[in-house]
């Protein structure tokens, strides 16, 4: 058995979120329970906050999904809810022998407050997995009782033959648990996972299937996006990038059969399809014989990927993408300065950037930037000309993602004391969640909202209608729709901006570091009030049965 000793540095982060009291003190540990499992039921819960993919029917975590169907091929009783689909049925949950959870950082009061229902209501063993779970390890492990970190495909089979065979833990790697003495044991790192063979199984999903994509844009005012997995991790390492730390270092690719099996498989549920590979053309002759057998198996649909703005310098990579269905490409900008790019070693320029954008164009693509908000290189014009570069060069989206930061992070993008955490709700990216050096938190969350309307208004749109271009104008359609989804949110979040930032800031919004390196780090979390005992799902409808199983609960049984 290995312990990892953590950091100093790693030990002071995660202390300080525990004792932001998102969290219930008292866990038992984890115990091997020689139990046969049968019924296996994935959840998942929306953010808790609206975001730009809050109107598209899609399982938030593409691994949750990947797990569970991996877990099924192995013959067991699988279930998937992911509640912005249908809404979870605590009856199923109840009668589960494991219970599996994937929350993203907004996500994860929400599924604290499912997690510690469970645990005290039930004696259901209780696993997290994915990005969240591995950087905030010994945090879930307050609700959990089991983290696997990193890459789940193989360990999640480990951890259930452990469970069923009443064995130790010790030698599951890429496990976190609580040992019997109560003190944690996060057991050695995985190692990459080679066989990326498993197809997302989305029947698994409850209720995943019962609008077809007609009377889900009429009814639920939702489309769908199937996400596809062409291969797994990234041969770069950008500075803030978690792709290298998720899934270590390089890049493989799945096999051409299994991604074409894949996309068969899931087309009977749409047409729309999203590439989720960190960096779709990382293996560029992959990626062409990949196309070349999408093209000539005439798979049909729509397609989008990440790709990096050198991969566009290959016109002949870009032919095939058209010809395969492709329509857009997403490319992480991040700023329009090339300061920042060395600071991130992007290994990109402003130039480079242009140049990628106009071969893209050329052929007949279309273009998406997604940029960081408030780097400490920009000034405070620099979410507005992003803006005015997205209509100069014609994009097709312009995302902004404001640079933020997990107090975990080995090497963190800001000093603590420059970190702003509300709630843990609000760690989507559209939230403002640091003291910006040239612009007031709260002008730049403002400006990040009025820019974004300015490149989906309504009357772009009426201009693209004019010249006949109808692909864009729904585009902006159903993005202007988004944004009005989470506007009112943003603008509560702008009042307590203006709230904390009082005193930081002269008069041209530069801040003052001096004051704010000794700025007491306080925490006025949410959880309490929102999530903690009330019950998420549709088990309990009424106050009366919440009532009865508050009651309930306070006698529930703990081990
Ligand atoms: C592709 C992608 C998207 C796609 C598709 C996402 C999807 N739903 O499928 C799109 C573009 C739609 C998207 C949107 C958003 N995303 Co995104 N996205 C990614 C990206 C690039 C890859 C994620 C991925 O699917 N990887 C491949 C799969 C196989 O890996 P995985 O999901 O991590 O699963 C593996 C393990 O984590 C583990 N695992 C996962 N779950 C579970 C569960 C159990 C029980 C177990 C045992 C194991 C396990 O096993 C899996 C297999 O090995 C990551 C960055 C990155 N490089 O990881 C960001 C990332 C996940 N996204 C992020 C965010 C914030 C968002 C948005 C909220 C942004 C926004 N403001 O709009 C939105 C909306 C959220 C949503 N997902 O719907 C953040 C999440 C941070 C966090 N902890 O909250 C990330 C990490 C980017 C970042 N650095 O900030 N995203
Ligand atoms: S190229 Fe993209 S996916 Fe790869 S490390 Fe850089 S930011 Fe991450």
């Amino acid at each position: 058995m290995i312990v990892l000793e953590k950091s100093k540095e790693d030990l002071t982060p995660i202390s300080n979120i525990a004792k932001f009291k998102l969290a219930v003190s008292d866990t038992p540990p984890c115990k091997s329970k020689n139990m046969k499992i049968k019924k296996i039921t994935f959840v998942e819960f929306e953010l808790g906050t609206k975001h730009f993919l809050s109107a598209t029917l899609m399982p938030r975590s593409f691994g949750l999904v990947l797990i569970a169907s991996i877990v099924k091929q192995q013959g067991y009783d699988v279930k998937v809810y992911c509640d912005h689909i249908s809404p979870v049925d605590m009856e199923r949950v109840k009668e589960s022998d494991l219970i599996c959870c994937s929350p993203l950082t907004a996500s994860s009061n929400k599924v604290f407050a499912f997690a510690d229902y469970v645990r005290n209501n039930w004696d259901i063993p209780l696993v997290v997995g994915g990005t969240f779970a591995t950087y905030f390890t010994d945090l879930c492990l307050e609700h959990f009782d089991y983290v696997i970190r990193n890459e789940g495909d193989e360990t999640i089979l480990e951890l259930i033959r452990c469970i069923e065979q009443g064995q130790g833990f010790e030698n599951v790697k890429g496990l976190s648990f609580r040992s019997p003495s109560g003190g944690i044991t996060h057991n050695e790192k995985s190692p990459q996972v080679e066989d990326l063979y498993y197809n997302q199984d989305l029947s698994l999903i409850e209720g995943y299937s019962r609008y077809s994509n007609f009377w889900l844009m009429l009814l639920k005012r939702k489309i769908r996006w199937i996400v596809l997995q062409g291969s797994r991790g990234c041969p770069f390492a950008c500075d803030y990038c978690i792709a290298p730390v998720m899934y270590g270092k390089g890049h493989r690719s799945r096999t051409i059969a299994s991604v074409i099996d894949d996309i068969n498989t899931k087309k009977k549920y749409g047409d729309y399809f999203l590439f989720m590979d960190n960096c779709f053309s990382a293996n560029i002759s992959h990626t062409k014989e990949l196309l070349r057998q999408m093209i000539s198996e005439k798979l049909g649909g729509r397609y989008i990927a990440f790709i990096r703005y050198e991969s566009a310098e290959d016109e002949e990579l870009l032919e095939l993408m058209k010809r395969a269905g492709f329509i857009q490409l997403y490319i992480g900008a991040e700023s329009l300065n090339d300061e920042v790019f060395v600071r991130m070693k992007k290994h990109m320029t402003v130039q480079k950037l242009i140049r990628s954008i106009q071969l893209i164009q050329k052929h007949k693509l279309a273009v998406t930037l997604s940029f960081q908000a408030g780097n400490d290189e920009d000034d405070r014009h620099a979410v507005r000309n992003a803006v005015d570069f997205g209509i100069e060069y014609d994009l097709n989206g312009v995302y902004f993602i404001s640079t933020w930061s997990f107090p975990e992070a080995p090497k963190p993008v800001f000093a603590k004391n420059r970190m702003i955490l509300k709630s843990l709700d609000y760690g989507s990216g559209h939230y403002v969640t640091h003291f910006p050096l040239n612009v007031k938190p709260s002008s730049l969350q403002k400006t990040i909202l009025e820019q974004q309307k300015r490149f989906w208004s309504i009357k772009r749109g009426l201009g693209f209608l004019r010249q006949g271009k109808w692909e864009r104008f729904t585009s902006l359609l159903i993005q202007h729709y988004a944004l009005s989804l989470f506007e009112k949110q943003v603008d509560e979040y702008v009042d307590y901006l203006e709230e904390i930032e009082e005193g930081y800031y002269d008069a041209n919004e530069t801040l003052d570091l001096a004051r704010i390196a000794s700025r007491n780090v306080d925490y006025k979390g949410e959880y309490a009030e929102n999530y903690q005992d009330k019950l998420i799902g549709n088990f309990l409808q009424s106050n009366d049965q919440l009532d009865q199983y508050a009651g309930r609960r306070k006698t529930a049984l703990r081990n």
